[in-house]
This record gives C-alpha cells, sequence and structure tokens, in this order.
C-alpha cells in the first residue's frame, strides 16, 4: 500500500501521557491505518541557513523536522499567515495587515517546505498538505516535478470572494490551491465560497458538474469533508478522569451551583469577550440566575507578544473583573476566568461536570471543543451546548441551543433556556447529536479523505 505522507506546519510526536489535539488526533488516526510521515516544521528556528530534516519514528509512523531560518519564520508565521490569512479567513478585516515582505518570505518557506520534501517522497507516496501555513506548498512540489496525488484541507473558514480579494496576493493563493488534486473543506459554504472565487472573471475557472474544478490549466477536486472527533477515547477519558483531585475540588467548590464552561485558545475569533457580556446579560435579565450558575473560562494564551493578542488578554481580564465586581457575593464569584492550559485528560472530564458547554465562537471552520463537550457527556444526565451560528460545528449540532454571538441578549436567552430545559429534552437532543458526532467521527474523516485522494 502507498505510504501517506502528512504535512503540516507544526508536527506534534505524540508524547507519553499527552494526548494529541485536533488536527493531530486527525493526522495521527490516519497515519496509523496505513503507516506513513508526518512531515513538518520541528519548532526551532535558526539565524543560519537551517540544516538536513530530523527524523524519528514511533510505530509505523515516521516524523520529519525541518527547523526554519528565524526570519523567514517571522515572516512567514506571525506575519503572512496570522496577521493576513488568520484575519481574512476568519472574516475580520479589521484585523488584517499586508507586507509584501511578509508574503515573501512565505513563500520562501513553502518553497523550503517542498525542497525538503522531496527528498523525503517515493514515488506511489500519497501527500496530505493541512491548513494555511501552506496554501502554496503544492504548487511548489508541483515546480519540483512531483506528480502523485497531492491534497489539501483547510481547517479555518474560507471567506467569499469580497472578503479574499482584500488580499493583494489572492491570485497567487487560488493558484496555489488549483494545484493540488483534492481541496477539502469543512462545510458546505466554504466550498461555495471556493468555488465562487475560481469563477470570477479575473481568475476564468469554471465548475463541471463533477463537482471538479477546472482553472490555471489543471483540474482538481473540491469537496466538503467536516472533521470529527475520537468520540469513543473522548467519552473514555471523561469517565475515567471524573475522580481526578482537581475534578473534585471543582465540583467541590461548586457548591450544587450549575456549571457553565467555556474551553478555547485565547484568540478574537472565539468571541470571548462578547461571549462574557453575553452571561452578564443573563444575570441582568434574569435575576433568579445569580448565585445559581458559576461560568468556568479556560483560555490558555497563544502567540503571546504579538499586540493584538497581548490586547484580548487585558480586555477579557477588564470585562471578568467588571462583571464579578458587579454581581459577587461573600460566597458567590459568577466568572472564574482561568488563562492556562490543561491537560486534554482533565478537560475531558471538567466538560463532562458542566451543565451548559458554552461555545460561541464569532467564526470557526468547526470547533472541537463544541464536539468535544458532546461526547463527554453522561447521557443519562447530558448538559447542553450553546452554541454559535458562525461555527462550522453548528451544521451539525443542530439539536444544540444556536445562538448568535454578536446578540448579547440572545446569548442570555439562550443560556436561560439550556438551564431551563428539561431532562427528556436534553436527552433526545444529546442522543441525536452524539449520533451524528459517531457517524463521523475522525476516523471516518481521514478514511473519506484519503479514499478522495487515491481515487484522483
Ligand atoms: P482551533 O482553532 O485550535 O482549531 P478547536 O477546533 O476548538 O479550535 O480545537 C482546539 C483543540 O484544542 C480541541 O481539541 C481542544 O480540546 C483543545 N484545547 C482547547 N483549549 C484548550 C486548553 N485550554 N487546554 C488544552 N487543550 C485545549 C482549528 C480550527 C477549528 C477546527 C480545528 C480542527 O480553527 O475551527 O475545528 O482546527 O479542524
Amino acid at each position: 500500500m502507498s505510504r501517506l505522507i502528512a504535512v503540516s506546519n507544526r508536527v506534534a510526536a505524540p508524547k507519553a501521557g499527552k494526548s494529541a489535539g485536533g488536527l493531530a488526533v486527525g493526522v495521527l488516526s490516519a497515519l496509523h491505518e496505513q503507516g506513513g510521515v508526518w512531515f513538518g516544521w520541528s519548532g526551532r528556528t535558526t539565524e543560519s541557513e537551517p540544516g538536513d530534516t530530523k527524523s524519528s519514528r514511533s510505530g509505523d509512523i515516521e516524523f520529519v523536522t525541518i527547523d526554519l531560518n528565524t526570519a523567514d519564520f517571522d515572516g512567514y508565521y506571525n506575519g503572512f499567515s496570522n496577521d493576513s490569512l488568520w484575519p481574512l479567513l476568519h472574516f475580520m478585516v479589521g484585523y488584517f495587515t499586508f507586507r509584501r515582505s511578509q508574503y515573501a518570505a512565505y513563500t520562501r518557506v513553502n518553497e523550503f517546505f517542498a525542497r525538503r520534501l522531496v527528498d523525503v517522497l517515493q514515488p506511489d507516496d500519497l501527500i496530505w498538505v493541512h491548513d494555511y501555513h501552506l496554501f502554496q506548498l503544492g504548487l511548489s512540489l508541483r515546480q519540483s516535478g512531483i506528480k502523485q496525488p497531492i491534497g489539501f484541507f483547510l481547517h479555518v473558514p474560507f471567506p467569499n470572494f469580497d472578503v479574499l480579494r482584500v488580499l493583494p496576493c489572492y491570485p497567487q493563493i487560488l493558484r496555489g490551491l488549483a494545484a493540488y488534486d483534492v481541496v477539502g473543506f469543512q462545510t458546505e459554504r466554504d466550498l461555495s465560497s471556493f468555488q465562487d472565487c475560481m469563477v470570477q472573471p479575473e481568475i476564468g475557472g469554471a465548475v463541471h458538474d463533477d463537482g471538479t474544478i477546472e482553472v490555471f490549466g489543471r483540474r482538481f477536486r473540491a469537496d466538503v469533508f467536516p472533521i470529527g472527533i475520537d468520540v469513543a477515547e473522548c467519552q473514555r477519558v471523561a469517565v475515567e478522569n471524573s475522580r481526578h483531585k482537581q475534578v473534585e475540588r471543582l465540583t467541590g467548590s461548586l457548591g450544587g451551583r450549575k456549571l457553565i464552561i467555556g474551553v478555547d485558545r485565547l484568540d478574537y475569533s472565539k468571541g470571548l469577550e462578547l461571549r462574557f457580556r453575553g452571561f452578564e446579560t443573563l444575570l441582568e435579565s434574569y435575576p433568579s440566575e445569580r448565585g445559581e450558575v458559576v461560568y468556568l473560562q479556560i483560555a490558555p494564551p497563544t502567540r503571546t507578544g504579538v499586540r493584538t493578542y497581548d490586547r484580548i488578554r487585558q480586555g477579557l481580564e477588564t470585562a471578568a473583573g467588571n462583571i464579578n465586581g458587579r454581581f459577587a457575593e461573600m460566597d458567590w464569584m459568577p466568572i472564574r476566568y482561568l488563562n492556562r492550559g490543561y491537560s486534554r485528560e482533565l478537560l475531558m472530564a471538567i466538560l463532562r461536570e458542566a451543565r451548559i458547554g458554552l461555545v460561541t465562537p464569532i467564526r470557526d471552520g468547526m470547533n472541537l471543543v463544541a464536539k468535544e463537550y458532546v461526547a463527554s457527556q453522561n447521557p443519562k444526565d447530558p448538559g447542553m451546548p450553546v452554541l454559535s451560528t458562525l461555527c462550522g460545528a453548528a451544521k451539525e449540532l443542530k439539536e444544540a441551543v444556536l445562538v448568535n454571538p454578536y446578540d448579547r441578549q440572545g446569548v442570555a436567552d439562550g443560556l436561560q433556556q439550556a438551564l431551563a430545559m428539561p431532562l427528556n429534552e436534553r436527552r433526545a437532543r444529546h442522543a441525536a447529536m452524539l449520533s451524528i458526532l459517531e457517524k463521523n467521527d475522525i476516523h471516518a474523516w481521514s478514511r473519506r479523505f484519503v479514499e478522495a485522494l487515491r481515487s484522483a
């Protein structure tokens, strides 16, 4: 059988006692099924020209990593990936900045990935590239003479043309994507935005009846592959850790109050400050909930030192302080805001304890936390997700309480509805959501994508 070569910005080799997050679980599941290589950045930068690839093995998976030049890394990752692409792909043009030098570094790093990857490849390998850091890797590989199937999966949303064309080099991004044989998106909406971009007069592509797109002298398949989770593993981990000392401390400290939980990377796309304000509106509009609920938000910092992210952090600290100052009692603090990460084991067990999973990104490709929350629940007495309509997960979790994250009163009403929901209704909604998660779990996701790639 041909090997699978997964490529992503970072490689997450499994560490003892640590479980992997979303992308990593998906990639590892695909690699376990047929063996292969995970190729990507080591996490190290060097002032000089980076040396050769380094390789390690775990079972039938080989991890191959490269270092990156410090200056190139800054332009490629902090610059173009995080300050140009990330905001644009999340429809947040207000955060968007662009510098030609950063785009040049992005192109150089994509070419460097290709040069190093070519040395690792065998003729019948299948190549699966992940996410927006590597839009142009496929094209660089083609230019190096690589002929075998190359697939690309975008974990984040794809914007419509009016947003995409804010990016001065958008035609090059589309040209880069056209070099792949299979391009996968999280939702139908992302796919149709992508198709619409390709058929713009200035791009000149066509979408054929079989769904393939013909453009830039190539014909390739673009399709929807919503990412799932390892449902069984989530449930097992949540149950196994329900007696964890920290979980018992948490439940003990609630004194019988209902727990509302949020778990996110600290990122502006996750809508955290609006979420805090939605919770504040719950306490304003429904005084009977005061003293009855505790909202625990776990949000470890990411991209520290980047100004925008430091500002979000300050904004959240201020909002949490305001709300607690306004409503707290001697024996009750409405918001507990924890600015740090926790192990996956502990997180799943904490999710299980929460009566509400509050997941209100203002834009999100999928959002795995929403799915993990549902999977981790006790089916006999399940909690309810209160979920943003603006994330991919809302397309599958239709039985969640759906809210628009910009509508404070709507979020408050959604919270109230979920808090008051009778057991029968919670059970029925939970069973419906769980069956969807089981049908399209992480293994089904990776298998479907690899099959599409194999038949490309
Ligand atoms: P992310 O933006 O990182 O992923 P998400 O889908 O929620 O968002 O995945 C985060 C993962 O990290 C989850 O597995 C979660 O349990 C874990 N995690 C979050 N906070 C944590 C914490 N405090 N401590 C430990 N673990 C934590 C991107 C896209 C998403 C898309 C995924 C997968 O932005 O839209 O769903 O990729 O495709």
